[in-house]
C-alpha cells in the first residue's frame, strides 16, 4: 500500500511535503528517486520521534506490519512489530500534537462467531490469527486515544488488496496477486487457498482512494475511528483463474491448501460497508 500511496501523496501534496520511510532499502528505485526516502525503524521510539519532530510532520500514515501468513511463523514477533510500532505512533501523536494519523485495520480482525456473509460494522471481533489480534488491539487503541486525548486516528478494515505495482508481502490473500505473475511466467499456479474459498478483495487504486477520502474527511462526519468496514468485491481462486484463462487460454491452476486456508476460512466472505 505504501508504494502506491506515496506516489499518490507526492502528486497531490507535493514531493517535498511527503516523507516515505521503510526499514528496507530494496524498494523500487522510483520511490527513492522521486522524493524523500529514508531508512527508519518504527520500533525505535527515539529514532521515529526525532524524525517526525525534525521535519515538522503533522500527519502520519503508519503501514508497517507483519501480515497474517508471515505472522503465524512467529506470533511474538508479529505482536511486537505491529503493536509496539503503533503504540510509538500513538505516543508521538499525543506528544507532538500530530493532527491526523492513519493506521489500517483488516478483515483479519474478524474470526470466530461471525455471519460470513455481509459482516457488519458491529460484528464481534474474535480473530484466529495473531495478525488479526494485533489489528483488533490497534483499532481499540485508536478509539481509546481519541476518547482520552482527542487524537485523530483513522482506519479501514481492508480486504485483500490487489496491486499491479508491488509484490505481496506475507498475507493470506497474496495468492490473488501471485497468480498473475505465475500465469505470465509459467501458465500455471499452485494455490495455497482452496477452490470455493470466497474472500473480499479490492483493487489497489480503490484502496488508495479510500485512504485519501477518509484522511480528508471532516472529523465531524466520522462515527468511527480506526475501524471502518470497507468492501469492493469477492471471489474464489477459481473465479480468478477463469478470468485469467480468457487472456492465457492454456493457464492451469491446482490447489494445495496450507495453514493459510484455516485463516481464510475464519474471515468473512462478503463485507457490509454501508
Ligand atoms: C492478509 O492477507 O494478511 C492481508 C489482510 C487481509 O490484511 N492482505
Amino acid at each position: 500500500i505504501g508504494t502506491e500511496l506515496t506516489t499518490e501523496f507526492r502528486s497531490r501534496y507535493g514531493s517535498d511535503n511527503v516523507y516515505c520511510t521503510d526499514i528496507r532499502d530494496d524498494v523500487s528505485s522510483q520511490l527513492k528517486e522521486e522524493g524523500n526516502y529514508d531508512i527508519l525503524n518504527v520500533l525505535n521510539y527515539d529514532e521515529l520521534s526525532n524524525f517526525i519532530k525534525s521535519r515538522n510532520i503533522d500527519a502520519i500514515v503508519h503501514l508497517a506490519a507483519i501480515l497474517s501468513g508471515r505472522g503465524e511463523n512467529n506470533p511474538f514477533n508479529c505482536w511486537e512489530v505491529n503493536t509496539v510500532s503503533a503504540m510509538n505512533v500513538f505516543k508521538i501523536g499525543v506528544e507532538q500534537s500530530i493532527k491526523r494519523i492513519f493506521i489500517p485495520s483488516s478483515m483479519a480482525a474478524w474470526g470466530l462467531g461471525i455471519e460470513p456473509d455481509n459482516v457488519s460494522q458491529a460484528s464481534i471481533l474474535r480473530p484466529t490469527s495473531i495478525y488479526g489480534v494485533t489489528k483488533v488491539a490497534i483499532e481499540r487503541l485508536a478509539e481509546y486515544f481519541f476518547l482520552k486525548y482527542g487524537l485523530d486516528t483513522r482506519g479501514v478494515r481492508f480486504p485483500g488488496i490487489i496491486s499491479s505495482e508491488a509484490l505481496p508481502g506475507g498475507g493470506t490473500t497474496d495468492y490473488a496477486v501471485e497468480i498473475f505473475y505465475d500465469a505470465i511466467r509459467t501458465k500455471h499456479y499452485k494455490s495455497f487457498i482452496n477452490q470455493g474459498t470466497l474472500l473480499p478483495m479490492m483493487y489497489m487504486p480503490d484502496a488508495i482512494k479510500s485512504v485519501i477520502m477518509l484522511m480528508e474527511a471532516d472529523i465531524s462526519k466520522l462515527r468511527y475511528h480506526g475501524d471502518y468496514n470497507i468492501a469492493a468485491f469477492s471471489f474464489a481462486p477459481e473465479d480468478l483463474a477463469d478470468e485469467i484463462k480468457q487472456f492465457i487460454p492454456d493457464f492451469t491452476i491446482e490447489y494445495e491448501p496450507d495453514f493459510r486456508q484455516k485463516i481464510a476460512e475464519s474471515w468473512p466472505r462478503t463485507i457490509d460497508d454501508s
